[in-house]
């Protein structure tokens, strides 16, 4: 039977306190989550047992080192419902995901006059490679609106896209207001007009089930240390057809099959994109991760976080001059909020004073503060390990800022 208590006792980051010996509460998690035991363990027993180089050693650490390798390709493949493990490519994380469709996918064939659609709620991670892309090949940038309520204009879409349109990118849930768009409807309209579809599944994947097969997208984006995993560590989603579509990302060992000063010829998918010595320790890190989500059962996560911010949102209300931008149909686990004459960055250091942790600023989503009229937001997000009684301490806290500012 799960209990938070329970599931705390595997994070121990969550015993420590401040300076004022504040006990931490943590509500950070769309930044990076707190890694379980289970994680942590992981990666030290790597080193400390297996620590070799792969796709190299014939010797057993070689051996043994790549077989865990592969096996947390594996946990990724079955964890998201893809249909092969060439599909899933190792990076550093989202960032470094968008980063290889924009040069290895997009920028080889991509013609002056050719358009990229986004949203307006897209992190610069999904925003900037598509913008300089389009100005250096002299292409456009397209924005798909929202509405009042922050969620998506999904009749625009079909309406914005057109003959030129390349690629359709946009976020599975918004890390700056929680919303979780309709992934699914927008890829079928994409495909309808014979238009790819990238989604950043940076707030999505460890929160709730991901099914890149259902979806039916053609690249998927995510970063480990959002689910529990190391940081350093990503995937890369590529829909098998496309695998021959795309150039190398970058060039170097392990990624080739034969070399000579005039010629070399490159390696079998899922290698031909991980160029040198990629991060071992970090990808089976990410395969601990998903064994310990699994053990959770991401349903389960789902509800409970749900839960967790439906009470958030409604202490949040209550609290005169409190106002929570944007109210989607569907929230993810994120709920960002201003408070009358009070800047965002005097809430959270005065949280943070209480042991709270937040995150005040723009979230790396200036385009959308701007269209939304404001500097930034404070945020809070909620993770498996999140409590009523933290929430509680939220309140409280906010009330102090308050009294502060009064
Ligand atoms: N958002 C946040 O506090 P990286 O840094 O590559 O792991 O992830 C980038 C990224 C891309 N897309 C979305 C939707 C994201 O939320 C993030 C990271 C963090 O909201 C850090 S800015």
């Amino acid at each position: 039977m799960f209990s938070p208590a329970n599931i705390r006792k595997d994070f121990p980051i969550l015993g420590r306190h401040n300076s004022s010996n504040n006990q931490l509460v943590y509500l950070d998690n769309a930044a990076t989550t707190q890694k379980p035991n289970a994680v942590i363990d992981a990666i030290s027993n790597y080193y400390k047992n297996n620590n070799s180089n792969i796709h190299r050693g014939v010797h057993f650490l070689g051996v043994e080192a790549t077989e865990h390798y592969e096996d947390s390709r594996e946990k990724v493949r079955t964890f998201i419902n893809a249909s092969f493990a060439r599909e899933i490519i190792f990076v550093r994380g989202t960032t470094e995901a968008i980063n290889l469709v924009a040069s290895s996918f997009l920028a080889p064939n991509f013609k002056p006059g050719d358009e990229i659609l986004i949203t307006t709620m897209e992190h610069h991670s999904n925003l900037i490679p598509w913008q300089q892309l389009a100005k250096k090949q002299q292409g456009t940038l397209k924005v798909i609106p929202i509405n009042i309520d922050c969620d998506l204009e999904l009749s625009k879409v079909e309406e914005l896209i057109n003959s030129n349109t390349r690629l359709v990118a946009l976020t599975h849930i918004s890390n700056a207001l929680g919303t979780i768009n309709p992934v699914k409807e927008v890829v079928e309209i994409a495909h309808r007009n014979g238009v790819p579809v990238l989604i950043d599944g940076a707030q999505a994947v460890g929160h709730q089930p991901v099914d890149v097969t259902g979806l039916g997208c053609d690249f998927y984006a995510f970063s480990g240390h959002k689910m529990f995993g190391p940081t350093g560590i990503g995937v890369l989603y590529i829909k098998n057809e496309f695998l021959g579509k795309m150039r190398p990302y970058q060039f170097g060992g392990e990624m080739i099959k034969k070399v000579s000063f005039t010629e070399s010829t490159f390696a079998d998918h899922p290698h031909y994109f991980e160029a040198g010595t990629p991060d071992i320790a970090g990808v089976i890190g990410l395969g601990a991760a998903i064994d310990y989500l699994i053990g959770l059962d991401l349903n389960f996560v789902k509800e409970y976080t749900e839960t967790l911010t439906t009470l958030a949102f409604d202490l949040l209300q209550e609290i005169e001059g409190v106002e929570i931008i944007g109210n989607p149909l569907n929230r993810g686990s994120i709920i960002s909020f201003q408070m009358k004459d009070i800047h965002p960055h005097d809430i959270a250091s005065i949280l943070d004073a209480e042991g709270i942790a937040v995150r005040a600023g723009h979230h790396c989503t200036m385009p959308l503060m701007e269209l939304l009229g404001i500097p930034g937001t404070t945020r809070v997000s909620f993770s498996i390990y999140n409590t009523e009684i933290e929430i509680e301490v939220l309140v409280k806290g906010l009330y102090k800022v308050k009294q502060i500012f009064s």
